[in-house]
């Protein structure tokens, strides 16, 4: 479909690929391919479209992987950087810019980010309990944690999902939780994150999906889902080494949710871009004004953050996105 006359221009995003492995033929069929031959229909027809991307380089499977093969995550984003980067140049993938988020113009948008909307007060704090392994003196999240499955009984159940019955989880949910690296008891202990009140913008959000007609149905039934449960509040920060650090004083090791930071490294993508042209501020262009059209090619498994999370975060920092 060319662009709609309304619009002037049209920007195409891929999910930004984790860093913590090579990519296969599956992510080329999914958020890649299908991306490369609409861009390439539309400068046929030349139309004004920008194609971005990049590797998403933090989060929990990063630094298990990193533990794992006894590098640093930095030294393991950065091979498989230039890994994903080579293979999609070699399928010919036509990206006008492939950045990677641990990258310091990214922890530079990301902080500003979060800052915008912490200045206009979004954020609720919460102390809640959180796993907290005594053998390694950190906070577990997510896939440091496994254990049976309050659902279904299997062992196994990682701390965010459960593999054999595909219930997404809270740690804390998880009978005799232990930690992944040293199967060690876990010990509950009490610990503050900052909270984005989704259902504040679940009747915008509710609004956009109906105005997209031309969305896929599973997605539009997603959201729909999502909303009948009605969106909770979602933490947007984390107690992790490895991750964009929270820019407020008194927050030493803690940093954002790998789900917060990541979509805005779309943003920062597309500020490289315009950066590496000369003219830095035309990434405003494409991502804050109403003649751009914005289409995210994503996974299944990235619907929530891209049809709900994203779009309320842009709602959130104002009429300027
Ligand atoms: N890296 C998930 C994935 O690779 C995640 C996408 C981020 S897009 C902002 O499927
Ligand atoms: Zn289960």
């Amino acid at each position: 479909m060319s662009t709609p006359s309304k619009f002037q221009r049209t920007l195409v995003t891929s999910a930004l690929p984790y860093a913590n492995g090579e990519i296969h033929l599956g992510h080329l069929a999914g958020a890649y391919l299908p991306a490369d031959i609409y861009v390439r229909y539309l400068r046929l027809r030349g139309e004004d479209v920008l194609y971005i991307c990049g590797s998403d380089e933090y989060g929990v499977p990063i630094t298990l992987t990193a533990e794992k093969l006894g590098i640093t995550p930095k030294e393991l984003v950065d091979r498989n950087h230039a890994s994903i980067k080579k293979s999609f140049a070699g399928f010919g993938m036509s990206f006008d810019n492939f950045s990677q988020t641990s990258r310091d113009i990214h922890t530079e948008t990301a902080q500003a980010f979060f800052k915008d909307l912490f200045d206009q007060g979004v954020f609720k704090q919460k102390t809640t309990e959180q796993f907290y392994s005594p053998s390694q003196d950190r906070f577990l999240a997510d896939r440091y944690i496994e254990g049976t499955c309050p659902k279904c009984g299997s062992e196994g159940a990682r701390g965010d999902q459960c593999e054999a019955c595909g219930s997404s989880l809270d740690p804390t949910e998880l009978i005799d939780p232990r930690n992944v690296q040293d199967n060690s008891p876990l010990e509950l202990r009490e610990t503050t994150h900052w909270f984005l009140p989704l259902g504040d913008w679940q009747a915008k959000l509710e609004e956009m999906i109906d105005a997209h007609p031309e969305w896929k149905d599973n997605v539009k039934q997603y959201c729909r889902g999502w909303f009948k449960d009605g969106l909770q509040d979602r933490a947007v920060t984390r107690d992790l080494g490895w991750g964009v650090p929270v820019p407020l004083p008194d927050h030493a090791g803690k940093v954002f949710y790998v789900w917060f930071e990541a979509p805005v490294g779309y943003i920062t993508t597309t500020r490289e871009w315009a950066a590496a042209r000369g003219e830095p501020e035309a990434w405003r262009t494409w991502w804050q004004d109403p003649g751009t059209r914005l289409i995210h090619f994503i996974g299944k498994d990235n619907i929530f953050f891209h049809a709900v999370m994203f779009p309320a975060m842009l709602m959130a920092h104002g009429e300027d996105y």
